[in-house]
């Protein structure tokens, strides 16, 4: 009886197993299919700033092979508290950040984040940022999908009237 018993509960270990792969296996195929995927991030890089510093931004071009428009929603990074996506403004000839709820990228375009426009602005860092290490990225898309970028951080080239601080 005890013997028939630890039998039926393999069978049903087996079948617990295989649809647990099953479920495991099924949102990966959905995901193989969302608008991350045919997102290319090229040349991402993450400002340096001085230790003291509160904030940085990250600026990458985001190229969509796909045929239809996509919209970054939303950026997380392990090394702020607050990641926004923002853009600059020319405000009566003084250049302003703005929060943008959405960057949109046009199929078979392609959307430029660079200093002194569109940015993955970076709010609160969680520890001083050093030359030469990579931070952790990840872009969210209209769809629901994402997309983890590794972004090194690196000196920007000389940019005049360009202040981060004030945000
Ligand atoms: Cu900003």
């Amino acid at each position: 009886m005890a013997a028939r018993h630890t039998n039926v509960e393999r069978t049903h270990m087996k079948n617990l197993t295989f649809a647990a792969a099953l479920a495991a296996c099924l949102p990966l195929g959905v995901w193989a299919a969302g608008a991350a995927d045919n997102i290319a991030v090229v040349d991402p890089y993450v400002r340096m700033v001085p230790p003291g510093a509160m904030a940085t931004a990250a600026f990458m071009v985001l190229k969509n092979a796909g045929d239809k428009d996509v919209k970054l929603v939303k950026a997380e990074s392990s090394a702020a508290k607050i990641t926004e996506l923002h853009t600059h403004l020319n405000e009566g000839g003084v250049m302003k950040m703005r929060q943008v709820p959405a960057i949109a990228i046009k199929a078979k375009g392609e959307a430029t984040l660079q200093p002194g426009g569109l940015h993955v602005m970076m709010i609160d860092l969680k520890a001083p940022l050093k030359e030469g290490d990579k931070v952790a990225v990840t872009l969210g898309f209209d769809d629901g999908s994402s997309k983890k970028i590794e972004a090194p951080i690196r000196k920007p080239a000389p940019m005049p009237a360009m202040d981060h601080s004030k945000h």
